[in-house]
């Protein structure tokens, strides 16, 4: 009988819907994410939740002025969150909603068992209440500001449900001892510790102000109170009140930002002490990421949005760039400047070359097979050696959550290896019989030191490692490879090298900054897009898009409707790729009175050299707009074939003037 695996619960907060993701939610996401492939190629069975925390006076509000009801609007915008995971490809296990029916129950169980144990009384409440956070202020006065988000609070009393806090200052400060490891890091767990040694209030949980928020029952009009509500969301994923079948809970880990720390280190295991329930095991506070110095957050609009970027440099980078920039837990500063710089001098110069080097010098010396190495000299056992040193160190930091530390070393390995090729030089070697050995012991290292980096940082770069992989001939599912059983020496000679894909292809700092803003820009500020003919349109379902718009044959157009699309003869006198746009080429396009640039998404279809030269229809007074973050002047029309929409430019029979006029 195989060992049955041991569980790993792991959650990421539930996250408001009053806007979608930027780049903080997308860390919180993205480290989730890489603990998930990171246990389970350490031999665990691991879940991760994330979700929508969709009820409160922000939610009432936002759907107020959508004008749409709220259950229209949240789940709209849960979609938009759940599709957004998706693309950026770090889905959820379990998607929560806090309008899920197995939350509203899990919510309505859970106050029910702290009633029945006596920790719930009823009683009035005034307070400053920040309407933006959903959070009363402790000892704020009327007309204060908010300390978090600097808007007005606002004064509120209420018959409300309390929650008997005060009861747990003791239980709870017993609990952090004998758990030292449930607040993490060190810091944030000697400031809660502090806070709970100063007393604990009893706690608010339901309103009757609110109308949009899960019923107590019998008690309308009395709401669940945002945190009583959203914290349970973690237990209602995984079973709710049948959470023992599922044998998930308690959690292994919650994963936060430090600004709710406190929520989920002192009210949530009071919450669930006062149920009699388990405990989660830990909750991991990070720093926020700073623009400017200051919280990225949406109500302040200075945010940076995920997909811009992936779009651009990949999600990998993204990845990448997050987890080494900053020191898990503290807080870190986001610059394009130092994301480009990471992509290229890391990335593209880092692995990427080294992959695209070892596998073009084992593809010409050794006809694409991985040799065998012959007698080692020292500097190859020091490489090895340092190696295989680096597995220990990098899942012991990845065990600790010390991600930066992890790349770190890995990326030590990664440059120790190009300074071995540097001096090796295989290259310069000939062809005799010890010439060969040698460069097979050269090449054969390098290719097994690729092989330990790449199975070392597939938990953060998903996507290229796996092309790495595929590359060295490997074929077990990286994702499913036991990092226990990774060892210098494994990598068998023989072995054929496989596909090799683009990796990481190097760009142009300020040409990349600029279209990553100018990508965020349309995607902040949207205009109304016409419908994308085939040959502009930046996805293949572009195509069918247009197709789905297009009149039906009935509704026939006058001649001066025709006559407003004005065509021309155009030549293509440039055309290159785009850097993060798979379908798209950039052309420069003579129009007979001037060039223009005009983006077309024939990219899989037409090799940029073979257009130079040639005469295409083009559409010249369609508004400019950008095309993944690339200004397009004008369309070039083409057919579309297939149910894929594979386009097919115009071609003259006969001789045209660039320039005259398709009528
Ligand atoms: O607080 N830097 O939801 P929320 C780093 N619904 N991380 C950031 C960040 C930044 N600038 N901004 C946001 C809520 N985050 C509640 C949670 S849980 C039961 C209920 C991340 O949409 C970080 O993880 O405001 C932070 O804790 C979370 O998003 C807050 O998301």
């Amino acid at each position: 009988m195989p060992e049955k695996k041991e569980k790993f619960y792991l959650t990421t907060p539930i996250y408001y819907t009053n806007g979608l993701p930027h780049i903080g939610h997308t860390y919180t996401t993205v480290v989730a994410d890489v603990i998930r492939r990171y246990k389970r190629m350490r031999g665990y069975d691991v879940v991760m939740t994330t979700g929508t925390d969709e009820h409160g006076v922000n939610v009432e509000r936002a759907a107020k002025k959508a004008g749409v009801p709220e259950s229209e609007y949240v789940a709209k915008m849960a979609d938009a969150w759940r599709a957004l995971w998706d693309e950026l490809g770090i889905p959820a296990d379990e998607f929560i909603r806090t309008t899920d029916l197995k939350h509203v129950r899990t919510v309505q169980w859970l106050f029910k068992l702290c009633r029945e144990n006596g920790y719930v009384y009823k009683g009035h409440y005034t307070g400053q209440y920040c309407i933006y956070d959903n959070a009363f202020v402790n000892d704020a006065k009327p007309g204060d500001n908010c300390p978090d988000c600097g808007r007005p609070l606002e004064t509120v009393t209420e018959e409300n449900y309390f929650f008997k806090l005060s009861s747990f200052q003791k239980p709870l400060l017993d609990f952090y001892k004998k758990n030292p490891e449930f607040i993490q890091p060190d810091t944030r767990r000697n400031e809660i510790i502090s806070f709970v040694e100063g007393g604990l209030k009893d706690l608010s949980i339901t309103r009757t102000t609110i109308r949009w928020g899960i019923p107590v029952p019998g008690e309308e009009p009395h709401v669940f109170y945002v945190w009583f509500d959203a914290l349970t969301a973690y237990l209602s994923a995984v079973g709710g009140p049948e959470y023992e079948k599922r044998g998930l809970w308690p959690a292994d880990l919650h994963l936060v930002g430090k600004d709710i720390i406190r929520f989920h280190t002192v009210y949530w295991p009071a919450f669930l002490m006062a149920a009699m329930l388990p405990v989660p095991k830990q909750v991991w506070a990070h720093g926020w990421f700073l623009m400017d110095a200051a919280k990225m957050s949406k109500s302040k609009g200075n945010v940076v949005l995920p997909r811009p970027i992936v779009n651009m440099l990949g999600m990998d980078a993204l990845r990448y760039f997050l987890l080494r920039d900053v020191v898990f837990g503290q807080d870190g500063n986001f610059s394009y400047d130092a994301l480009v710089t990471r992509y290229n001098s890391d990335l593209a110069n880092g692995l990427g070359n080294l992959a695209s080097r070892t596998a073009a010098l084992i593809e010409k010396n050794f006809a694409g097979k991985i040799p065998k190495p012959g007698a080692l000299k020292p500097q190859d056992e020091v490489l090895a050696k340092e190696a295989q040193n680096a597995i220990g160190e990098v899942l012991e930091n990845f065990d600790k959550l010390s991600f930066a530390r992890a790349l770190e070393t890995i990326w030590t390995v990664i440059a120790a290896a190009d300074k071995y090729l540097t001096s090796e030089q295989p290259w310069a070697l000939g062809n005799s019989e010890a010439d060969q050995s040698r460069k097979a012991t050269v090449l054969w290292t390098t290719a097994e030191l690729l092989r330990i980096v790449t199975a070392l940082s597939f938990p953060v770069l998903p996507d290229s490692a796996t092309k790495v992989w595929t590359l060295l001939g490997q074929s077990v599912v990286l994702g499913k490879f036991e990092l226990d059983g990774l060892r210098w020496g494994q990598l068998g000679p023989g072995t054929s090298l496989g596909k090799s894909q683009t990796l990481f292809p190097r760009v142009d700092k300020t040409e990349a900054i600029e279209r990553i803003e100018s990508m965020a820009n349309e995607e902040l500020n949207p205009t109304p897009a016409a419908p994308a003919p085939a040959a502009s349109a930046p996805t293949a379902t572009g195509a069918s898009a247009a197709a789905a718009t297009a009149p039906a044959v009935s509704d026939k157009i006058g001649i001066e409707d025709f006559a407003k699309v004005e065509m021309r003869v155009g030549q293509i006198k440039t055309a290159e790729r785009i850097v993060g746009a798979d379908k798209l080429l950039k052309l420069t396009v003579d129009i007979g009175t001037e060039i223009r640039q005009i983006c077309a998404g024939i990219a899989q279809y037409y090799e940029p050299e073979s257009l130079i030269g040639r005469k295409v229809a083009v559409v010249v007074n369609l508004a400019p707009r950008k095309l993944r973050g690339v200004e397009s002047n004008g369309m070039i029309v083409a057919a579309s074939v297939g149910p894929e929409g594979r386009p097919v430019l115009t071609a003259f029979l006969e001789e045209v003037e660039v320039g005259a006029r398709l009528k």
